[in-house]
């Protein structure tokens, strides 16, 4: 199976999940509260801020030719309006160590982490939150645009809308089991209810201390819908500034999106929520040079809804069901409404077993292969992640990587997966 030569296979990262030390983040802020939903600060997390040269020869070394990696907001902007020339030049110094090494650097400029002062002044359901998104991005654009021909504005725009909905199901599920009589603070889900809406009053005086405001809007809270658009509007303010300061650059931005598979009876309940997650945001992106395409798995729905993964299945460490056609059937089913170039800026799993992860990339790579053979402009795919790194609120536990890292000494060890992917360069 062979990719044109220009095709880009590479790996991905975010900057607060590998870099360390993100101090004037949102995300820093909420993992050092006393009442934090993290399982563990990210602390140093692989520091990729000062290894970024050792980690960008192994991919050169292995045979990749392309790096999703984001630049960091909260570095660049620590407080409002005063930006940082130091830090820009750290990440042009990714750059060029990039384009030393053979390899296309692919900068995201949001990627879920803000600065903490945006939320302090009402974060991703504030008006203003555009305005100060395209300040970020002139700042960055007239000083790195010249050395990228790739930017993704916001990765997984449609997140905070997805997490809404999750958040809504479960209070569902949540009153469903009040109403049922079991109204002592403990239901069945071995959740106490009374100490958790404690800790939520705990947690809401918390934030006020350091955030100054007791509803904390993160990229990653539950997003109204003035806020989704607000999202939207973010894009387009930071598309249109990419376009003025750096016109060479093709610009798009990224999109959780799950291969949505309807059972007799779920056709409508799987419609609607693939118009939420993708249709709803064509409008958007019409006018974007290419579509970041990021899956993992897929979800079955019958007319309840969604359904637990299939009986039996194969799961990752993140409870997916091991499911690698799911990115085919989703670039397919994507290219049927957006005509533009498809990148699939992020696909992978999180497992202790390499050989499943080379198992994974070796079926999701036939099938957007097959897809390139019947013609989808499908121009490049980035695994999920290059290093094992911090997931968010679950810590270190989730290992996506295809370079292990020994957070004590924070000695790199790659896997056979690295090579196994870069195996896949101008074959
Ligand atoms: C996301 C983010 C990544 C995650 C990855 C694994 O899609 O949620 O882009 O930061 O770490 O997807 O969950």
């Amino acid at each position: 199976m062979t990719f044109a030569q220009d095709f880009f296979i590479g790996a991905a990262t975010a900057a607060h999940q590998v870099e360390g030390n993100n101090i004037h983040s949102d995300y820093w802020a909420q993992e050092q509260m006393i009442h934090t939903d993290f399982l563990e600060p990210s602390g140093d997390a692989t520091d990729h801020y000062n290894r970024y040269a050792e980690d960008i020869r192994l991919m050169a070394k292995a045979g990749l030719n392309a790096y999703r990696f984001s630049v960091e907001w909260a570095r660049i902007e620590p407080e409002e309006g005063h930006f940082d020339e130091a830090e820009i030049s750290h990440y042009m110094d990714v750059i060029r160590t990039c384009k030393e090494n053979g390899i296309e650097p692919f900068v995201t400029l949001l990627h879920f982490t803000s600065p903490k002062w945006l939320i302090s002044k009402g974060g991703w359901e504030s008006d203003e939150t555009p305005g100060y998104f395209a300040r970020y991005t002139r700042f960055v654009m007239e000083r790195l645009g010249k050395e990228l021909r790739y930017v993704c504005t916001i990765n997984e725009a449609n997140m905070g809308v997805q997490v809404a909905a999750i958040a809504e199901r479960y209070k569902k599920q949540m009153m469903a089991k009040m109403q049922a009589g079991q109204t002592d603070g403990t239901v069945q889900m071995g959740l106490n209810l009374e100490k958790m809406m404690a800790n939520q009053e705990a947690a809401a005086k918390e934030r006020m201390e350091i955030f100054g405001v007791s509803k904390t809007e993160c990229f990653t809270s539950p997003r109204t819908p003035h806020g989704d658009e607000i999202v939207i509007k973010a894009h387009q303010a930071a598309r249109a500034v990419i376009r003025e300061t750096a016109p060479h650059i093709r610009t798009g931005l990224t999109l959780s999106l799950h291969d949505i598979q309807a059972l007799p009876g779920g056709e409508e309940k799987a419609a609607k929520e693939w118009a939420e997650e993708f249709t709803h945001y064509l409008p958007a992106i019409a006018d974007d040079d290419f579509l970041g395409v990021q899956n993992y798995t897929r979800t079955l729905m019958d007319a309840s809804g969604s359904l637990p993964v299939p009986e039996g299945a194969e799961l990752t460490q993140m409870d997916y069901e091991f499911y690698p056609e799911a990115l085919e059937h989703v670039l397919r089913k994507v290219s049927k409404d957006f005509k533009g170039t498809l990148i699939v800026t992020e696909n992978g799993i999180a497992s202790s077993d390499d050989t499943r992860r080379t198992a994974f990339i070796e079926s999701a790579l036939s099938g957007v292969h097959a897809c390139i053979s019947d013609g989808l402009p499908v121009k490049g795919y980035f695994y999920w992640s290059l290093l094992d790194n911090f997931e968010w609120q679950k810590g270190y536990s989730m290992t996506f990587g295809l370079v292990a890292v020994d957070r004590s000494s924070q000695k790199r060890s790659p896997k056979p997966s690295l090579d196994f992917l870069g195996s896949y360069c101008g074959r």
